[in-house]
C-alpha cells in the first residue's frame, strides 16, 4: 500500500524532468537574423541542449546586444511567467574557458555584476536571469547543471539557424551523420548531427562542438582544437581516441592491443599537433 501511495509523487517527478526537455513555445523567428527559436520546459542545461539538437539547433548563441535583448524580452517573461533562460555557453571542463556549443567565437557577453564566480568550483553552464528583485534582467550567471535558481525554473532557449545561408551539407558531411561509438563500445555512443548547413560532433558526454571538413578531408572541431581523420568506418581523433560506426568489442577482438584494427595505430600519432583551420 505504501508503494502505491508514493507512485503519483514519483510519476510527477519523472514527468517534470524528462531526459529531454519539451517545447513551451516556438518556433518564433527573430527578424534580425531569420533564425528560429524555441522556449523549452524547465530542465538541466544538458537535457535542454540535447532537446535543442533534436530540434536541429543548439541552445541560443547570443552574438550581440540585439540578439540578447530580443531573446530576453521574448522569452524571460513568456506567457506572463518568469523563466530564467539557459543559453549555449558552457565550460568543457570545470574552471575552463567559456565557449559556445557551436564553437562560435565569444565576441559578446552580458555577465551580471560579480559573475561568473564559479561558486563551489562547479558552475559550468550559463543562463540569463529573468526579471526578479535583486537581479538585472537578461544578465548572465554561471551555474551548476540544475533546473532552477532563486526558486524560479530555468528553461532552455533553442536557436535553429535559418536557411538563408545557401550552403548545404555536402554528401561527405551527410554520410557522417548518425550514431558512432567511442572506442567501438556499445555503451559509449556518440553522434554526428547536422542542421541545414552545419555539422556538430556530440561526444560520449553529450557535449556538442561545431565541426567543419578541412580542405584535406578531415574533421576539425574548432572549439576543442580536435581533428578527426576519417578512415573507412572509423574516425581517428587527434587526442588519441577513436570512434567507430559499429559497436564492436575491438579490444577483445584484438587482444590487449588495438593495433591490428586498421588505422588505429595512427590514432595517437603526432601528425595533428598543430591544428590549423584553413
Ligand atoms: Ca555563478
Amino acid at each position: 500500500m505504501k508503494t502505491c501511495i508514493l507512485c503519483p509523487t514519483l510519476l510527477t517527478v519523472l514527468a517534470t524532468f524528462h531526459l529531454n526537455a519539451a517545447i513551451i513555445t516556438g518556433p518564433i523567428t527573430n527578424p534580425a537574423n531569420s533564425h528560429d527559436y524555441y522556449l523549452l520546459t524547465p530542465n538541466t542545461w544538458t537535457a535542454s541542449e540535447a532537446e535543442a539538437e533534436q530540434l536541429g539547433g543548439t541552445l541560443a548563441i547570443i552574438s550581440d546586444v540585439g540578439e540578447q535583448e530580443w531573446v530576453s524580452s521574448t522569452f524571460a517573461g513568456y506567457g506572463g511567467t518568469n523563466h530564467n533562460l539557459w543559453i549555449g555557453m558552457h565550460r568543457i571542463r570545470p574552471g575552463g574557458t567559456w565557449v559556445w556549443v557551436t564553437g562560435a567565437p565569444v565576441n559578446y557577453s552580458n555577465w551580471e555584476r560579480g559573475q561568473p564566480d564559479n561558486n563551489g568550483g562547479n558552475e559550468s553552464f550559463v543562463h540569463m536571469f529573468c526579471r526578479l528583485e535583486n537581479r538585472i534582467p537578461g544578465t548572465w550567471n554561471d551555474l551548476t547543471d540544475t533546473t532552477s535558481i532563486d526558486g524560479v525554473p530555468i528553461c532552455g532557449v533553442v536557436e535553429v539557424p535559418g536557411k538563408s545561408n545557401e550552403k548545404t551539407l555536402s554528401s561527405k558531411e551527410k554520410a557522417l551523420l548518425g550514431k558512432w561509438y567511442y572506442a567501438g563500445k556499445a555503451e559509449n555512443s556518440c553522434r554526428i548531427a547536422g542542421t541545414e548547413n552545419e555539422l556538430y560532433i556530440i561526444n560520449e558526454s553529450n557535449f556538442a562542438g561545431r565541426a567543419v571538413i578541412t580542405p584535406e578531408g578531415n574533421l576539425f572541431v574548432a572549439s576543442w582544437r580536435l581533428r578527426g581523420e576519417i578512415v573507412k568506418d572509423k574516425i581517428l581523433w587527434s587526442n588519441g581516441t577513436w570512434w567507430s560506426r559499429a559497436a564492436n568489442d575491438y579490444e577483445s577482438a584484438a587482444g590487449k592491443g588495438t593495433a591490428d584494427v586498421e588505422g588505429l595505430d595512427r590514432a595517437a600519432g603526432k601528425h595533428y599537433d598543430t591544428p590549423v583551420l584553413q
